[in-house]
């Protein structure tokens, strides 16, 4: 490259080709180069304009990070308000919300409201000012009126355009939208924070606002930021479009990134299946929502509603139920679990979150407990997700009372007091009495009793507590020697229950080697690896005279489990409930053994979601036949998704790992393929 003329057009060709791909890349979701490549070319722009630093101008994509701390932040002026949301909890709120619109714009019956319907980032709000298409300030929402200049953060967030595409955006035009942090940035910052012995963030939403709120900008540069837009502030000349959903489009083409999941709706009714089809999706999401938005589509109604305060009228956040809420924590106990784990568990004082009361959370494990400390008495975040178990986040240290100390491991089993032993490196700490432990025999039991394992219906937890503690039962085997009369004298066992119980464990003694491997309770022997002895192995003899190495041969079984099973069947006690079970007459039907050539499905991993026709444990069982290992959730290491009716997580979380999804015709097509 020897010409001027020939640098600066290789520079500007650089810039225009970065920014191309950083908008296929944030913008419509549809890279066309690798990051291997796109960092080639960023590096080769970075060379030519070090070497020839007179053409590096501002919005060069190699400057987004200075290299000045701020002292502090410059206060700014909203040229408009930034306005907030009113919220909507429940259907009954988001109806009262059109009919207050319906009222107002005087609408007859038959006429309809179109909205807008985007999901509710958990973020910050933030406000983009370009002129002739070049970011010239980026402001917080601060109280609406004023917010906080955090330009020189927010250009370092590579989602955010430096210049606009194009040449038919009005001179000025400020976009609304919110900076947030993908879920698996935040779970890395922690990561990497806790290496360090650093403080953690609470939540992706508090790790966005302390990343924007760096004086430094190359330490916000480093923080994993994204960027959503979703609406306007000045624009000369407006408008841009005659609905939301049009001048959305726009901003989409000008290069400012929209969230996909937008939709445009119809009517109440619209808005409540849009909300319920986001809910499904929530957990597969790759970033926090706390619930979906809704805006008149049309920007004449819009005006004609005008707001209140500091809310549009013409807008609604249909919030979701909290997640996380605060409460005090009454007690920590330690439970003992069917292996003979503790966990310690808070109690709390009940609070409803997550669309359930909470009385208790987990702490995990020791580990966690020390390195949260949580004591007794503390007010502390409760976090309940989706369907997982609630947890205790984080304590509140500014609301501790004094006086308490930090919760030690306690050194002998609370419920029978054997020696508790936490091995080097291991973050379990197990009761040492095994079966010997009460806690331990009422868990054996009820595994063993559960649907997925022997399947006893009516056996339930309070009736299997009342059995061990009165002695009734010691072992699951002792199940079927229970009488009518010994079972009507337990607590709330009316005769005709006690007789259906009898005739559930009767019926409960035709089984299958997998069901029966299962019910054992053998370490680390799931479902999914029972079933593969059970194919493997054919017969329980089999199995039991088997070896290491020879277990090893088991697909999905390696030396652990291998080792577990070898040592569960070596200890005299275990060999004997087994005998007694096959005594009392628990059997199942032979099976021939499955040689790997009919197994087609053999290193298939599947899931199933949704509503079938059929039992889902029968197509289960079929595809196990084959050889499929059943899992789940859905990862990479999926091969396939069945996709009933109204599959909802799990199926957009396939849709965006690529993993192929079957619904029932192409499922039964493919089982027929395989006859
Ligand atoms: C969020 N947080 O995702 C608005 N928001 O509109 C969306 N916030 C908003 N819209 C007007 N999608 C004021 C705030």
């Amino acid at each position: 490259m020897n010409t001027t003329a020939a640098v600066v057009e290789r520079i500007e060709t650089l810039r225009n080709e970065i920014n191309y791909h950083s908008r296929q890349y944030y913008v419509f979701d549809e890279p066309v180069i690798s990051d291997t490549e796109y960092d080639r070319l960023f590096r080769e722009l970075q060379d030519l304009e070090s070497e020839y630093p007179q053409f590096i101008i501002a919005d060069s994509p190699t400057q987004r990070v200075g290299d000045t701390p701020l002292a502090s932040f410059n206060e700014v002026s909203h040229s408009l308000p930034m306005l907030s949301l009113d919220n909507a909890f429940g259907e009954e709120e988001m109806g009262e919300f059109e009919r207050r619109i319906r009222d107002r714009l005087k609408l007859d019956g038959d006429q309809k409201i179109s909205y807008l319907a985007e999901p509710k980032l958990d973020g910050l709000a933030i406000n983009l000012r370009y002129e002739q298409g070049r970011l010239v300030l980026a402001a917080t929402r601060g109280d609406g009126s004023r917010g906080e200049d955090v330009t020189s953060n927010v250009r370092t967030i590579n989602a955010v355009p430096l210049k606009l595409q194009g040449d038919d955006w009005p001179p000025i035009l400020e976009v609304r939208g919110e900076v947030f942090m993908p879920r698996k940035g935040f779970e890395a910052l922690n990561r990497h924070a806790q290496e360090l012995g650093e403080k953690s963030f609470v939540n992706p939403r508090n790790a966005a606002a302390g990343s924007l709120r760096q004086l430094d900008p190359r330490l916000t540069a480093r923080r994993p930021l994204s960027f959503y837009t979703y609406g306007f502030g000045e624009v000369i000349p407006a408008p841009i479009a005659s609905t939301q959903s049009e001048s959305i489009y726009r901003l989409r083409q000008w290069g400012l990134p929209v969230s996909p999941l937008q939709e445009v709706v119809t009517g109440i009714q619209g808005c409540i299946s849009y909300y319920r089809q986001i809910v499904q999706q929530r957990d597969a999401l790759p970033y926090d929502i706390d619930g979906v938005v809704f805006k008149v589509d049309d920007l004449n109604r819009q005006q004609q509603l005008g707001f209140v305060s500091r809310a549009p009228r013409w807008a609604v956040a249909y919030k979701f139920p909290a997640q996380e809420e605060m409460t005090q924590v009454e007690s920590i106990e330690f439970q003992v679990g069917r292996t003979g784990a503790i966990t310690p568990v808070a109690r709390l004082n009940p609070v409803f979150v997550g669309g359930v009361t909470v009385s208790n959370a987990t702490l995990h494990n020791m580990d966690e407990v020390m390195r949260k400390d949580v004591r007794p008495g503390d007010t502390v975040v409760v976090r309940r997700a989706g369907d997982v178990i609630p947890e205790v986040v984080s304590v509140v240290l500014l609301k501790r009372m004094g006086g308490t100390a930090p919760i030690t491991l306690p050194t002998r089993c609370p419920v029978c007091g054997s020696d508790i032993i936490k091995p080097e490196g291991e973050a379990v700490a197990r009761c040492s009495g095994g079966l010997f432990c009460p806690a331990q025999r009422k868990e054996a039991i009820k595994h063993f009793a559960s649907r997925k394992a022997m399947d006893i219906e009516g056996l339930g937890e309070k009736l299997v507590d009342q059995l061990v503690e009165q002695g009734l039962v010691d072992n699951p085997a002792d199940l079927y020697s229970l009488t009518q009369e010994q079972l009507s004298g337990l607590e709330r066992m009316a005769e005709k229950s006690a007789q259906n119980l009898l005739d559930a464990l009767e019926k409960s003694k035709l089984t299958t080697l997998a069901h029966f491997l299962f019910s054992l309770g053998i370490r680390e022997v799931g479902e999914s690896t029972a079933q593969s002895l059970a194919n493997q192995f054919s017969t329980l003899d089999a199995l039991q005279q088997a070896d290491e190495a020879r277990l090893q041969e088991t697909p999905d079984v390696g030396p652990i489990v291998a080792a577990h099973v070898v040592s569960f069947f070596r200890q005299a006690h275990n060999r004997a409930v087994v005998e007694q079970l096959l005594e009392v007459g628990v059997h199942w039907p032979e099976v021939e053994p499955q040689a790997a050539d009919q197994q087609p499905l053999l290193g298939k991993t599947i899931v199933i979601t949704g509503t079938l026709s059929r039992s889902r444990d029968l197509i289960k069982q079929e595809l196990q036949v084959l050889g499929a290992k059943i899992t789940g959730s859905v990862s990479k290491k999926t091969d396939y998704l069945i996709a009933g009716e109204e599959a909802g997580s799990k199926r957009s979380k396939a849709e965006q790992l690529g993993v192929k999804i079957l619904d029932e015709a192409a499922l039964y097509a493919l089982l027929e393929s395989l006859k």
